[in-house]
């Protein structure tokens, strides 16, 4: 595998808002710099007892730990003094420590050499990202500029995390030998069952779509992985579930799984005919499954999070037929305005051969594209070469 020539020192700095997308994402990119960049890295979190499912034996109680050729550090205040990485992540705006900031600023001074410091913003569909993609923001009081990074879905941004081989993975995966070893009690769909993964938020439109899947003429198994939306389903079940049981009402059969490392997560999405997804992380691995899928966008002030869940249907639904476009919209807008209900769903449910040979091609264009970290690396690369 070939290594850029000179690995760096890289430090990525992520805080745990609530959920597991800011820390996923960092994950992900922290290991895809090592294992495909040969780069140092060190990823900084101030919330490690979040991170811990999504990186088994990782003890919250230890200040320096190292996963997967990553060095993972507790991020605590007052901060320890650190020398600089060459390459800053401040991933999602969350504000790197003042005194490591103003040890960045030394080393300016001393040797005309800060760090390259990057902000890895949050994914957008929107038109605004070509504008803002690696604009820059120099410091109010220090001889340091931020670099804005901002994933998206064309040449204009910072792409989309993506894993070196991931397609490759995704053709020879054994959806059949998934479902005997890791589909759970009860083992593989019965014929003519739809498989449906399901992770979302509280959804007060969860009642009517189990509604719909019970007394539906086609059989759903569904597949809960333990997460905030479980609130949901056993308030509509009228029982509280827990990981490992089961229910069976009408025609759905519903299953509650543990939540798994994120490359066991990213199975199950293969395995499943439609992925209900969340945030920001969880999407992306859902657009890479290639399978049809419905997106429970991280919620904002002032409805915001519509106007960016629009432009993301903007893209995904150009060169559908206009029924299948109508149906993706009116489903994704139902379930986000929490009020889905049986007619949504059957014409939803209709469209789906359509969406799923559409959303694997969708994917394939997305996936020539080149991957968030490779753009990142080279970006970096070129601000090295400014300097020479
Ligand atoms: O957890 P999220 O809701 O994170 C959100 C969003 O990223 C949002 O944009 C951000 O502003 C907010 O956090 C603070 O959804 P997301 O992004 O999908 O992250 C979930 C992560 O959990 C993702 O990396 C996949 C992973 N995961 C597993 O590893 N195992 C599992 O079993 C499941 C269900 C998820």
């Amino acid at each position: 595998m070939p290594l850029s020539a000179t690995p760096q020192r890289w430090d990525i700095f992520c805080t745990v808002i609530d959920n597991y997308g800011d820390i996923g994402v960092c994950w992900r990119l922290a290991r895809q710099l090592v294992a495909e960049h040969g780069h140092c890295v060190r990823l900084w979190v101030d919330d490690l007892a979040s991170f811990a499912p999504l990186c088994p034996g990782l003890v919250p109680a230890l200040v320096q730990q190292q996963f997967a050729g990553v060095e993972i550090r507790r991020w605590t205040a007052p901060f320890p003094y650190t020398e600089p990485a060459e390459v800053v992540i401040e991933a999602f705006g969350c504000a790197l420590p003042e005194s490591y900031v103003a040890a960045m600023a030394r080393g300016q001074e001393q040797t005309g050499g800060a760090p390259h410091w990057i902000n890895l913003e949050y994914l957008s569909a929107e038109s605004w990202v070509a504008e803002c993609h690696g604009l820059t923001s120099p410091h109010p009081r220090l001889p340091l500029t931020k670099h804005f990074f901002i994933p998206g879905f064309d040449e204009h941004s910072a792409g989309l995390l993506r894993e070196r081989g991931l397609m490759a993975r995704h053709a020879s995966f054994d959806t059949r030998r998934w479902w005997k070893n890791s589909g759970g009690s009860g083992s593989t769909p019965a014929s003519g069952q739809l498989a449906i993964s399901l992770f979302a938020y509280e959804n007060r439109a969860v009642a009517g779509l189990l509604d719909a899947w019970v007394k539906g003429s086609q059989g759903v198994l569904c597949l809960v992985p333990e997460s905030r939306v479980l609130k949901s389903v056993s308030e509509a079940l009228g029982k509280s579930l827990a990981v490992g049981e089961k229910a069976q009402q009408g025609h759905l059969e519903l299953r509650v799984r543990p939540f798994v490392q994120q490359e066991a997560y990213d199975d199950l999405l293969l395995a499943c005919d439609l992925n209900l997804v969340r945030g920001e992380d969880s999407l992306v691995r859902a657009i890479w499954a290639g399978k049809p899928f419905v997106w429970h966008i991280y919620p904002q002030d002032e409805d915001a999070h519509i106007v960016k869940l629009d432009a993301f249907l903007d893209r995904y639904c150009a060169g559908l037929s206009p029924a299948a476009k109508s149906a993706l919209r009116q489903f994704w807008h139902s379930w986000n305005r929490e009020r889905t209900d049986a007619g949504v769903w059957h014409a939803f449910q209709a469209v789906l051969p359509e969406l799923a040979e559409h959303t694997r091609r969708w994917r394939d264009r997305l996936a020539e594209q080149i991957d968030l970290t490779s753009l990142l690396t080279d970006f970096c690369r070129d601000l090295d070469k400014n300097r020479l």
